[in-house]
């Protein structure tokens, strides 16, 4: 099985609008999954997308009725149309302290060596960030939650760096956070975590508040890709949108560049107006790497999930003309 392929020839892909000069556009069909898509959703948003035997599959995230916090399985065919589990996953594992459910949100996915390895933000006495894998997408194995609380945005890079796993991480408080810094901590064996390492810290306006990793970094030769979240305090509370850096293919916690100004901010209706009113916040990215071409899946306001895109090329470039280290 190689999953691992660079070349998706059927990633989902709109062009860019005559008259758009931004660096990423929006599909005009979004948002492409609405709150109500299972009979149990409030909301589904902040989730992830991996290609997977031809098709497409997921893990997303979902709201319920009760408004619990849960992550479900999906499919698709064409990666905007999809098909999502009404009931959560259930996650294998011979440890009880594992089945301790508090809420489980914001998954990120990565193909990485031999299986999909998913990471999330876990309840474990608060949040943490909990670390399975599967292989087919049927049965769901739980490894471990990996730091103590509390812990947000882990996002493990795709292959490993030095013969150890890396995971970009946000510690945090047990709230709405009004701080956080993304750091790149450092694994053997997906358990044992350490050698923890600042990488970013927050800046002024749209990423002042605080900042976190978004989608699974995509390799570039010229470093790792990453797509990332920061917020601004506004009198009205925060406002959640994404920009970009390039980070150091053997020490990920150094910085090449980064994008001084964001790349999407809330702006349509659907990202305005939700559950949690001015929402941007990205957690996969699909690439095509012969014609560069990047999808991006985005959370809108905390209640539905849009698609973006942008090219590889266009955003090595924004990151050059725009650096802001
Ligand atoms: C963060 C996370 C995200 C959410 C965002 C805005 O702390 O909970 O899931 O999208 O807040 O509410």
């Amino acid at each position: 099985m190689n999953e691992n392929s660079p070349i998706l020839p059927n990633i989902p892909w709109e062009d860019r609008p005559t008259g758009c000069d931004d660096i990423v556009w929006r599909y005009s069909a979004n948002p492409i999954i609405p709150r109500n898509l299972t009979k149990t959703s409030n909301s589904i948003f902040n989730s992830a997308v991996v290609p997977f035997k031809g098709k497409f599959a997921g893990v997303f995230r979902c709201d319920n009725k009760k408004r619990e916090m849960n992550i479900h399985n999906g499919r698709s065919d064409d990666g905007i149309h999809w098909h999502i589990e009404d009931d959560p996953i259930e996650w294998v594992t011979n440890d009880p302290e594992l089945s301790h459910f508090e809420h489980r949100y914001d998954p990120r996915v990565t193909w990485l060596e031999d299986r999909y390895y998913v990471t999330w933000c876990n309840g474990y006495h608060g949040p943490t960030i909990g670390i399975g894998y599967t292989y087919d997408f049927e049965k769901f194995h739980f490894i471990e939650n990996a730091f103590l609380p509390f812990n947000r945005n882990g996002v493990l890079f795709p292959r490993k760096i030095n013969g150890n796993f890396y995971m970009l991480n946000r510690p945090s408080d047990n709230g709405h956070t009004p701080f956080g810094d993304i750091f790149v901590s450092e694994s053997p064996d997906m358990v044992h975590w350490g050698r923890h390492r600042h990488a970013m810290g927050t800046k002024g306006g749209w990423q002042s508040t605080k900042i976190g990793a978004g989608p699974v970094p995509i390799e570039t030769s010229e470093g790792w890709l990453l797509f990332y979240h920061g917020v601004l305090t506004s009198c009205n509370g925060f406002v959640y949108s994404f920009g970009a850096a390039l980070l150091d293919l053997d020490e990920p916690w150094k910085v090449i560049y980064r994008g001084g100004s964001y790349l999407m901010s809330p702006q349509t209706l659907y990202e305005c107006v939700g559950d949690v009113p001015n929402v941007a916040f990205p957690c996969a990215t699909l690439y095509d790497q012969p014609s560069g071409k990047i999808a991006i899946y985005y959370g809108g306001a905390d209640t539905v999930t849009g698609l973006a895109f942008t090219t590889l090329p266009e955003v090595m470039q924004f990151l050059k003309d725009n650096d802001d280290k």
